[in-house]
């Protein structure tokens, strides 16, 4: 067994039962193998045992009490996972689904993403299994006060610093600011995503998407090629997916289907994208009510049948493994090009390598959708600054941020001899910053 087989081996057996965790160190171990050739001492000073390892796992007990009375408990977590290049960063994420597998793969994640934006953040994650579903505003509120008055203590502008995920937007960060600022007295950048009223960046909301569809566009672009007249499908119908879509129909694009976790709109004439943000940010509603507005529009119960429309670029945006092999070979066979990750590991590790042999351009998503926590670091910048920039201001850098992760990425494949295979430049890219400070900061 090479080293990098004994580091997964162990991982396995010290964490059973943690599928998505195995999967994300999988992807970014095995695009390592060549940094770790060509750098043995990383193996005599246990670099991998040490990444693949948080320095801290938080785990923690959420009581809430509902609008009728009756008190629940949710699971609480925040994996502070490697603080080498700065403090921790990552979003929260608040979903049926969130258990310690599903924050550790994200967290992992997150550490390379943050390294890849060039800018000085940690990587960390956090979460809970609450469903924010059905829920009051009363009862969303409750919870954050409940989930908040744990985290604190463990969090800081100079430590580790929360933001958003999948249930965890503008109304959710408000009240975990809320109850932070209230048990602490300090109104500092500890959380980003803030509300431009008390602290937040112009941009932030829009940042994931248009960051994505600004990475998809220099792949094209240094192809010959660019978004007007492309058919696009984007899954998901969240903040990613929403801004995606935005900024790849005012780049040209048709994007013709976007899904929940209910089913999916086909809109051949091309979704109108007011009524979606009608339905998801303002009422909060089901995406099943677009075909009931729109004329010419369809509805289609479950999400897996988006993929089977025929497309030039698919912007997965909404969860983890929404693209297997089956789906990854339809879009081929019906002729997709781009495939750009809005979501965190939205493709299986089969789907990627459908979509690699079949020599679509493949975007993975600590790249892809670096743009939000890059974003976020601006945030941060602006809140240690007293500063607020302009939306042209912090556009333009997100822009260029996205690019050069591009660059680098693309850079770092053809230097290791791997030059197609941007999942593997993405790993090396954003780990080598990683290595060079865990090295020089000796056995931590
Ligand atoms: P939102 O909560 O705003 O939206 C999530 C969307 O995905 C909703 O439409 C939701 O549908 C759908 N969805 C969630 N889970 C599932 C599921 N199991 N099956 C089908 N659909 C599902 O989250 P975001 O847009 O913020 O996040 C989307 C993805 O982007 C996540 O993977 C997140 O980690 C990633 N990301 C987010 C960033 C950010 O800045 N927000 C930054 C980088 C990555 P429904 O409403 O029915 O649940
Ligand atoms: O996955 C992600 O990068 C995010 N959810 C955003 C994290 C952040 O700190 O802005």
């Amino acid at each position: 067994m090479n080293y990098i087989e004994r580091v997964l081996e162990k991982l396995r057996t010290e964490n059973p039962n943690e599928p998505e965790y195995h999967q994300a160190a999988t992807e970014i171990l095995n695009g390592l193998k060549p940094v770790c050739e060509r750098h043995p001492e990383y193996e005599k000073a246990a670099l991998l045992e040490r990444f693949v390892e948080p320095e801290r796992t938080v785990e923690f007990r959420v009581p809430w009490v509902d609008d009728r009375g009756a008190v629940h408990v949710n699971k609480g977590y925040r994996v502070q996972f490697n603080s080498a290049i700065g403090p921790y960063k990552g979003g929260l994420r608040f979903h049926p689904s969130v258990n310690r597998s599903v924050i550790k793969f994200l967290g992992l994640e997150q550490i390379l993403k943050n390294s890849l934006t060039g800018l000085p953040i940690g990587g960390g994650k956090g979460g809970s299994n609450f469903d924010p579903k059905g829920k009051s505003d009363n009862e969303i509120m409750r919870f954050c006060q409940s989930f908040m008055t744990e985290l604190y203590r463990h969090i800081g502008q100079d430590t580790d610093v929360p933001a958003g995920d999948i249930g965890v937007g503008g109304r959710e960060i408000g009240f975990l600011f809320g109850q932070y600022k209230r048990l602490t007295g300090e109104h500092v950048g500890v959380l980003t995503g803030r509300g431009l009223s008390y602290g937040g960046s112009l941009a932030r909301k829009e940042a994931t998407g248009y960051g994505l569809v600004y990475m998809t566009e220099e792949a094209m672009r240094v192809r010959g090629d660019g978004f007007k007249g492309k058919t696009v499908l984007v899954s998901g119908a969240g903040n990613v997916a929403i801004y995606a879509c935005e900024k790849a129909q005012s780049l040209g694009a048709k994007v013709v289907a976007m899904y929940d976790s209910n089913g999916y709109i086909y809109d051949k004439a091309g979704i109108k994208l007011d009524i979606v943000k009608q339905i998801k940010e303002v009422e909060r509603g089901r995406i099943s009510v677009y075909a009931e507005r729109v004329k010419g529009a369809e509805y289609h119960e479950g999400c897996r049948g988006i993929w089977n429309i025929p497309c030039d670029v698919a912007l997965p945006c909404a969860t983890q493994n929404e693209i297997e092999a089956e789906s990854a070979k339809t879009l081929v066979k019906n002729g997709v090009k781009y495939v750009g990750e809005g979501a965190n590991m939205p493709t299986t590790l089969e789907g990627i390598s459908v979509f690699q042999n079949a020599g679509a351009v493949f975007l993975p998503a600590k790249a892809a959708n670096a743009g939000g926590v890059a974003t976020s670091a601006l945030e941060m910048a602006q809140s240690s600054g007293r500063l607020f920039w302009s939306f042209e201001e912090v556009d333009a850098k997100l822009k260029s941020i996205m690019i050069n992760i591009f660059n680098n990425m693309s850079s770092a494949a053809k230097e290791y001899g791997v030059e197609k295979d941007l999942v593997a430049g993405a790993n090396i890219a954003g780990f080598k910053k990683v290595a060079e400070a865990m090295t020089a900061q000796g056995i931590v």
